[in-house]
């Protein structure tokens, strides 16, 4: 085959508008954001290989950027053959035509980006639908707006109604219906949210959950922890998404660790419930590990921002009010103010460097000490016939004492509590 090079990976820019009352040269608040914009464009697989930051001076109406702005970065689109421009702000649906015309390339803005990510992770029904909702939403006031807009063009009323503003009608009266549809389905699903959560098969290990703000290090600490390490069980992990992989912790238990969509920093009103959604897994998550990067310039405000949302799921009911006491609050990026030791540490909280690794072993420490704290222990005689039951035993739980006499084992094992309830079904 020829070489094509629409075969090679999708080239991203990531241009962020810089707005802020106080005049001065963008510093270091826009890096950190130009960096949060530039994780979630590789979080759907593009590749970045331009970024900008530009200040603002005033917003154009045509373009959002200033003319002189858009020409630059036209040229360094064209030089580094860039098929998506992510322009970190709200664009008007104009905004956005202008510039696709003038780049020639793709263009999409902040709420269009993150309605992908949230699309391609989604893992519930309900996650689905309020995605799908967020996007028709979004839809829709794009083409309220074109549509007020076309009829200023017109200098007029619409009781003549043209050709053009009647498809718009009509698309309009379409997005309509599917959200009032899409709204009933919802409602459906949440009422019976109880029932699929206990018939849902849960997933033989204990489940440790990652949370945090986008570019905090959840994946790089994902990688790091679990490695290559491949689980006994391949068929499990063949059915469960790439955001899961099995972990041995220091006890010799074994886990499965599950990175989450990041939290996004001044999320789109709209988005907020489609967010959340993405957030179930927590859920059922036994032990939350919320990571933060500490060498952030809003570190604390984003820590507060993380608690705030988890407790609001409390408020709706998709979370246990108890959460906080199966949650690990996990400083990464020790490295950048001199390591572990430099990390003012509080409470329960621990400290790493998901690069290098220091800490990531007492850190498994305390995620084993957590989930043995929400076990419980439970004596067993076992007949020493029975290898099956003792091996079961071995695996899914922790073995804290055994004696083996002529008609029976005496164990005594740590099992989480559903563990339990299965092991005494049988
Ligand atoms: N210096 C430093 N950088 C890190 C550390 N962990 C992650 N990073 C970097 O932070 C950026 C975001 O990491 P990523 O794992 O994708 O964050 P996520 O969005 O939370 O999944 C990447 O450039 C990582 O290389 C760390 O411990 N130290
Ligand atoms: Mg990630």
């Amino acid at each position: 085959m020829v070489d094509d090079p629409r075969d090679g990976p999708v080239r991203a820019a990531v241009i962020l508008p810089w707005e802020r009352p106080d005049r001065q040269e963008p510093g270091r608040a826009a890096e950190a954001r130009l960096a949060e914009a530039v994780g979630l464009t590789a979080s759907i697989g593009l590749v970045v290989v331009h970024t900008a930051i530009l200040p603002l001076r005033a917003r154009k109406p045509a373009t959002l950027l200033g003319e002189g702005q858009a020409a630059t970065q036209g040229e360094a689109i064209r030089s580094g053959h860039v098929d998506v421009a992510v322009v970190d702000a709200q664009l008007s649906p104009v905004q956005q035509r202008n510039l696709e015309k003038a780049w020639a390339c793709k263009v999409i803005d902040r709420t269009g980006l993150i309605l992908d990510i949230f699309g391609e992770r989604a893992a519930t029904k309900e996650g689905a639908l309020q995605v799908e909702l967020a996007h028709l939403e979004y839809q829709r006031s794009r083409l309220v707006r074109s549509w007020t807009h076309l009829e200023r063009q017109r200098g007029g009323f619409g009781f003549l109604g043209g050709p053009g503003e009647t498809q718009i009608e009509a698309d309009r009266r379409m997005i309509g219906d599917r959200i009032v549809r899409l709204k009933k389905e919802l409602e459906q699903v949440r009422r019976t949210r109880g029932l699929h959560r206990s018939a849902r098969k849960r997933v033989p290990f204990p489940v440790v959950a990652l949370v945090g703000y986008t570019n905090a290090g959840k994946s790089t600490l994902f990688n790091a922890m679990t490695g290559a390490e491949v689980m006994a069980k391949d068929q499990l992990f063949a059915t469960l998404d790439p955001t899961m992989r099995g972990l041995r912790l220091p006890s010799g238990r074994q886990a499965i660790l599950s990175d989450t969509v990041g939290f996004i920093s001044e999320l789109p009103t709209e988005l907020v419930a489609a967010f959340r959604a993405t957030l179930e897994e927590v859920a059922e998550a036994d032990v939350i590990l919320h990571i933060r990067d500490v060498a952030h310039p809003d570190t604390a405000a984003q820590r507060t921002d993380v608690i705030g949302v988890l407790d609001g799921m409390v408020k709706e009911g998709t979370l246990d009010p108890g959460w906080q006491s199966r949650c690990i609050e996990v400083l990464n990026k020790a490295d950048l103010l001199g390591g572990v030791r430099g990390v003012p540490v509080r409470n329960d909280a621990v400290a790493v460097s998901a690069i290098t690794g220091e800490g990531i072993y007492a850190l498994e420490v305390a995620i084993d000490a957590r989930i043995a704290a929400g076990m419980d222990v439970a004596e067993y005689d076992i007949p020493p016939n029975d290898g099956a039951r003792l091996a079961w035993l071995y695996q899914h739980g922790e073995v804290i004492g055994r004696q083996d006499a002529e008609d029976a084992i005496r164990v005594t094992v740590r099992l989480l509590p559903a563990d339990r309830a299965r092991f005494e079904r049988v």
